[in-house]
């Protein structure tokens, strides 16, 4: 840009007056906002499906469902086969992703219920905050899963606060917490949408609450029963985790859900083309309970968890679509990623296990949501920034905890001390300028494992090694486990016992970490 202030149409410029110049164009791009407004950051829509396993994406090597639309983004971006989301369940992984901090390094960041106070405090920096910091317009559409409100929780017939308003965003239309968890209704910004003032909502775990029908006095109502848990207050033919009642008008309709979220994030990109924004786009599917859009039904003969995984990839096309019509797909960066492992059987009777067949949803990896074995954690991650990154597939060892620095960084924004605590800058990896993601990455589920080099140590820990419900192995022994990843990426043969020096180097390095910190972060 400089050459057009090198000339006046009179001539050169006088020292003086161009020194002014420059002077006045530094100080309007140090506003913030503007470094990003200058076109040099890309947009960022982060599209983050719900309990998608590695092997649940066409891309990825299923056969019995397909995946066009991520399929058409992986060969037009990069298609990663070694990232993680931070956890292999919801709660810990989304505080990780926003907050950049390790999950298990803050007491309550569980899978939560429905009626929790959010457990991000207002203040901190997170994904939002900071690409807010940058002149971002940010947005969450979907899934939250991080409480809302006060101590004490929501009051769902009042202002909701605090929330994602509270952290970064300027725009919010969530799910409260699953779409297995009352309260069943959505909340746009700090209301409940469709709320009416007679017939009052009101939430608890534990106690029932109100006399509504529930799965467990009333199967006779359902359209889907529960396999395991999920008995209590029925919504739409379906009993939830937890009692709910009132707020009839507001209460979401399953089959709906995929439709509304989408048109929710397409309205968001619509009114935000002009500048730069972040979309954190957070899919219900392919979460139980699994209750597709009448359309995709019986798409996959997998059943409802193939036919989810069919609208999942719809919801993507239409962001597609959106970025394209709107001709912002140059100048956006879309991942689309996953909060944590597969699951069969997630407590609902929907045909999962009966038509699996040969369909391998972890993929390769032993294990799947809540395990400490790969499947918890490796996760699809497709990138795609078109004339920037290359397209192509890479092996780098990236994790979400570090989307935080990475996104900062795009956005030319530096952490302050305490920001994003264990969240290193991999953008380069993420862009695919190097293969060279981690050194080491921490893997979370009920155990601590570390991942280094080609190794992987597993923290001794006792407990069922199986849960019978879920049938998922879930990585407790007592002694611990050591396997050679490269050498073994199955983590059939622990090799504690017979390298005992390199699990105890492995061990002491993961107690180094816990033990750390990261400035800001809570002693575990
Ligand atoms: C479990 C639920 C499961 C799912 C999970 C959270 C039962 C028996 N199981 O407790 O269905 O909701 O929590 O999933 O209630 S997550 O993806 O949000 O972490
Ligand atoms: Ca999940």
């Amino acid at each position: 840009m400089w050459p057009c202030f090198s000339k006046s149409p009179a001539g050169a410029l006088d020292g003086l007056r161009r020194r002014r110049l420059l002077w006045l164009v530094s100080a309007l791009l140090a506003l913030p906002g503007l470094g990003v407004a200058n076109g040099a950051s890309p947009n960022i829509v982060l599209i983050y499906a719900d309990d998608l396993g590695y092997g649940d994406l066409s891309c990825y090597g299923a056969a019995r469902v397909q995946t066009p639309h991520v399929d058409r983004l992986a060969h037009e971006g990069l298609r990663f086969t070694d990232a993680h989301a931070a956890a292999a369940t919801c709660t810990p992984s989304r505080y990780a992703l926003l907050t950049g901090e390790y999950a298990w390094r803050k007491k309550g960041t569980g899978v939560l219920p429905g009626n929790a106070a959010l457990i991000i405090e207002p203040g901190r920096a997170t994904l939002a905050s900071v690409l807010r910091r940058a002149g971002y317009t940010t947005g969450v559409v979907g899934k939250w899963h991080l409480g809302l409100g006060p101590e004490g929780g929501a009051d769902w017939n009042a202002e909701i606060k605090p929330g994602p308003l509270e952290l970064g965003f300027h725009y919010s239309f969530l799910i409260p917490a699953t779409g297995d968890r009352v309260p069943c209704v959505y909340v746009e910004n700090r209301r409940v949408v469709g709320r009416v003032r007679r017939d009052p909502i009101q939430v608890a775990y534990g106690q029932p609450i109100g006399s509504e029908p529930t799965g467990k006095n009333n199967p006779e109502l359902l359209k889907m029963r529960p396999s395991h848990g999920h008995d209590m207050t029925i919504v739409n033919g379906i009993s939830r985790i937890g009692y709910m009642s009132g707020g009839r008008a507001a209460r979401w309709v399953d089959e709906e859900m995929a439709d509304v979220l989408t048109r929710k994030a397409i309205a968001f990109l619509e009114k935000n083309r002009k500048r730069p924004f972040f979309l954190y786009f957070s899919t219900h599917d392919i979460h139980v309970p699994r209750v597709p859009h009448p359309r995709f039904v019986g798409k996959t003969g997998m059943g409802p968890r193939g036919d989810v995984i069919a609208q999942f990839d719809w919801c993507v096309g239409e962001v597609l679509g959106a970025l394209d019509r709107l001709k912002l797909a140059d100048r956006t960066l879309v991942l689309v990623s996953s909060d944590n492992g597969p699951v069969v059987d997630d407590g609902y009777m929907d045909d999962a296990v009966e038509k699996l067949g040969d369909h391998r949803p972890a993929g390769p990896w032993r294990g799947g949501k809540y395990s400490i074995f790969e499947g918890g954690t490796r996760v699809p991650l497709v990138a795609r920034w078109p004339g920037r990154i290359q397209p192509g597939v890479s092996d780098a060892l990236l994790c979400q905890v570090d989307f935080l620095a990475s996104f900062a960084a795009l956005a030319g924004q530096t952490l302050g001390p305490g920001e994003g605590p264990d969240s290193v800058n991999t953008l380069a990896a993420l862009l695919g300028e190097t293969r060279r993601g981690r050194d080491q990455v921490v893997e979370q589920a009920g155990p601590l494992a570390l991942r280094q080099g080609p190794w992987k140590y597993i923290e001794p820990r006792k407990g069922q090694r199986r849960n019978a419900a879920t049938n998922t192995e879930l990585g407790n022994d007592p002694l611990g486990m050591l396997f050679h990843l490269a050498d073994d990426p199955g983590e059939t043969n622990s090799l504690a016992a017979a390298q005992t020096n390199k699990a105890a180097e492995l061990r002491l390095e993961l107690r180094r970490i816990r033990g750390v910190a990261a400035e800001g972060a809570a002693q575990p």
